[in-house]
């Protein structure tokens, strides 16, 4: 028996060493001096000996039992500290690393472009002018002479609200509301938020216009092409050729539309200017006569010229963008290109 006893101590001893995690630990005390464990097992023989052994095989199982759990206990603590190191380790934070400032904002690049045109027109003496984007038939169509039956206020074009409003399709109604209240000269910009039906690559029922007016008693063709020429050279660049075609508007008589030399091919032709050398910017033209006469202005006494562009079109030739979509998809990747 008391072989036994000492077998059953060099055991456990040997195992508790191999034990490398607590919950191995529990498993073993369970085991050992658990209530159907090795030594309960062990003793419970006891009762087949003399009587007279048995206090000191009890005494001696007592050291052994006492002996197995300060083992447990001695351990637990070397695998308690293990884990501690090992948590420690995988927690280690490098106080040396450099920290990670704040994430720089930019100007979108719509925004920039747009502050840029407003600056050019802005040191020929424009003043910007504002107003809303929910208008009136009257001041998105009839005032500039746009009949009833004209395909630009085609239901395809034109978003239609409820009480006879619409979503103004060009910022025109701001320059009649201005002519409305004040008398020439008058030499404005309307740069904002246009609407129209309409979404492809390059079209978003959102977009950008900048519209400009300028009245005053003599004013010519000569002045509106001074001043679309000064315009596209300070935004593309000196070396920039501009050409003016005829075209039609509701709203001018005589119409033109600008280009500008293509800034991908410099005019040898290429796939974004269809091979002819030359890009498309703006329509203008010297205002016709039967506008004035809807915002009370003498027809005889004033001449004016008046432009409109779309700012997205600008930005994309300037910055050689091929999908107006990027603009509104906040993708970081696109918009950390123009910090
Ligand atoms: C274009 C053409 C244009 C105008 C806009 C205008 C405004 C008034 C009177 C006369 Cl109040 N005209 N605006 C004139 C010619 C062309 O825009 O292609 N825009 C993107």
């Amino acid at each position: 028996m008391k072989e036994k006893l000492e077998a059953l101590r060099e055991k456990a001893l040997k195992e508790l060493e191999g034990l490398d995690s607590l919950q191995k630990l529990r498993d073993f005390q369970v085991r050992y001096l658990g209530r159907k464990g090795e030594l309960k097992t062990l003793l419970k023989s006891m009762g087949k000996l003399p009587s007279e052994e048995r206090p000191l095989v009890g005494q001696l199982a007592n050291r052994i039992k006492d002996f197995i759990e300060e083992a447990i206990a001695d351990r637990e603590r070397v695998l308690r500290a293990r884990e501690e190191e090992r948590r420690l380790e995988a927690e280690r934070i490098d106080v040396t690393l450099p920290g990670r400032g704040p994430e720089l904002g930019g100007v979108h690049p719509l925004t920039r472009v747009l502050r840029e045109m407003e600056e050019v027109f802005i040191s020929m003496g424009f003043q910007v002018a504002q107003g809303p984007e929910i208008e009136t038939d009257y001041y998105n169509f009839e005032a500039l002479n746009i009949p009833p039956n004209h395909p630009a206020r085609d239901m395809q074009d034109t978003f239609y609200i409820e009480g006879g409003l619409l979503l103004r399709t060009h910022t025109s109604p701001v320059q009649i509301r201005v002519m409305e209240r004040f008398r020439p000269p008058i030499r404005i910009i309307a740069p904002g938020k246009v609407y129209r039906r309409d979404a492809d690559v390059s079209h978003t029922p959102m977009f950008h216009q900048v519209e400009g007016l300028l009245v005053d008693e003599v004013t010519t063709f000569a002045d509106l092409k001074g001043v679309l020429e000064e315009f596209a050279l300070r935004l593309f660049g000196p070396r920039t050729r501009v050409r003016f075609r005829p075209s039609y508007f509701p709203f001018t008589e005589p119409s033109a539309e600008m280009d500008i030399g293509c800034v991908m091919c410099e005019g040898e032709g290429c796939r974004v200017c269809k091979g002819s050398g030359w890009l498309e910017i703006l329509g203008c033209g010297m205002v016709d006569p039967a506008v004035y006469s809807f915002v009370d202005y003498d027809p005889e006494a004033y001449r004016g010229f008046a432009f409109g562009l779309g700012v997205e079109r600008i930005a994309m030739l300037k910055y050689r963008i091929d999908d107006i979509r990027l603009f509104f998809e906040n993708d970081l990747r696109f918009l950390r290109q123009f910090l």
